[in-house]
């Protein structure tokens, strides 16, 4: 029997801070951008100058709305009371660690999948679904008691499955889908709950007519393959429940890049630098979220006539900041010795990456 655990901690950011200023128990909290009071000890909204994004908020305040990656302007609005707090990630990464630290006693294997998330594989420590549950819950309490901070735990025969379970009940969940009974699980939800369903497909399936996974598991797959090419293919396996992945115990990443293609091609520089600019700044978001750190930065630029270049640095140490790979990427891109030709695509990557629980390593 194979069981895997997927835990989620609860508004991971705030859960912290709330943790840590008793005072704000019960409380809207955000954290984000920083606020600038304009008129020092002013509380009018308006004379306050914000300026990011909501990281995270607790769940009072996502009671007003308010999301992750909403502007803290946005979120302000709709909830002036909010205490917003900004991020202390170098704290978040710390406590990050003990979590997983725990975790890791009591998994075969397990996988991280982000600062505050990770995947178990309890096989062998569980012989039926009644001692999953009861597994799970003796996870939950220890963290709780130990780190003073709950999660919601799903605990089902695959990651995929899991992974939703855990978001079913939240925060404070524990949902335990026992084989044999997935599919009738997985039926009533929208597509949107498969992890990796953005808005994009959603729209797409719903032109489709599908928007329960019960109506994307009974859909031709070969209907499915037409239109999301072997996207398509996983897809239909998920909605059906079945996904073969095993837990990766370390889990490498060998590279994260993001990349983006002109409307029209462009030799323009201060286009590119934009580009290269605004790609960086996704990259860092991304490997920030996860929780990795770089030594090498590389840029890929694709000309108008189709051909690639690709150029990177390696560093001796890792670093972790975002002006390193802004300042490499652009460094890469004026040493571009084709600059005659137009561009097409630019792409910036980041590569020789590790955890930052990583004990050997030394952050520049
Ligand atoms: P999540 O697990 O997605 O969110 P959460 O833990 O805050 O809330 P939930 O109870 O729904 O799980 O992300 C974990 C942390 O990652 C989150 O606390 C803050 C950070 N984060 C960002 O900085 N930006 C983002 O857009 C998101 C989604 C998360
Ligand atoms: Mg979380």
């Amino acid at each position: 029997m194979k069981v895997i655990l997927h835990a989620d901690m609860d508004s991971f950011f705030s859960a912290v801070e709330m943790r840590d200023h008793p005072e704000l128990k019960g409380l809207p909290v955000i954290v984000g951008g920083e606020i600038r009071e304009e008129n020092g000890e002013s509380t009018d909204v308006k004379a306050k100058k914000i300026r990011g994004v909501v990281s995270t908020c607790s769940y009072e305040a996502r009671e007003y709305g308010i999301h992750s990656a909403m502007p803290l302007t946005k979120a302000y609005k709709l909830c002036p009371d909010a205490k917003v707090l900004p991020v202390n990630m170098a704290l978040y990464k710390h406590v990050s660690q003990e979590i997983m630290a725990i975790l890791r006693r009591h998994a075969d294997k397990i996988e991280q999948v982000s600062i505050d998330e990770a995947f178990l594989d309890i096989s062998t420590r569980v012989s039926d679904w009644r001692e999953a549950k009861d597994y799970a819950r003796l996870i939950k309490d220890e963290i709780l008691e130990k780190i003073g901070l709950t999660c919601s735990v799903g605990v089902a025969p695959n990651k995929t499955v899991a992974k939703i379970a855990s978001d079913f009940v939240k925060p404070d969940g524990l949902t335990v889908v026992e084989e044999g009974h997935v599919k009738e699980f997985l039926a009533p939800l929208n597509v949107n709950r498969i992890p990796g369903v953005g808005p994009k497909t959603a729209e797409k399936l719903k032109k489709m007519g599908i928007e329960k996974i019960s109506q994307l598991a009974s859909c031709n797959v070969q209907t499915l393959i037409a239109k999301f090419g072997n996207y398509g293919n996983k897809l239909h396996k998920r909605a059906n429940g079945i996904d073969e992945r095993e837990v990766e115990e370390e889990r490498e990443r060998k590279s994260l890049s993001r990349e983006r293609t002109f409307a029209e091609d462009t030799n323009d520089a201060s286009v590119l630098n934009a580009c290269v600019d605004a790609l960086s700044e996704e990259v860092y978001k991304a490997i920030e979220k996860e929780g990795f750190v770089f030594k090498t930065v590389g840029l890929k630029v694709r000309f108008e006539d189709f051909r690639v270049l690709t150029r990177a640095k390696t560093m001796k140490t890792f670093h972790s900041d975002i002006s390193t790979i802004k300042r490499i990427a652009k460094q890469l891109m004026t040493e571009e010795r084709y600059r005659d030709k137009k561009v097409r695509l630019v792409g910036v990557r980041v590569s020789n990456l590790t955890l930052l629980d990583d004990k050997q390593m030394r952050i520049v």
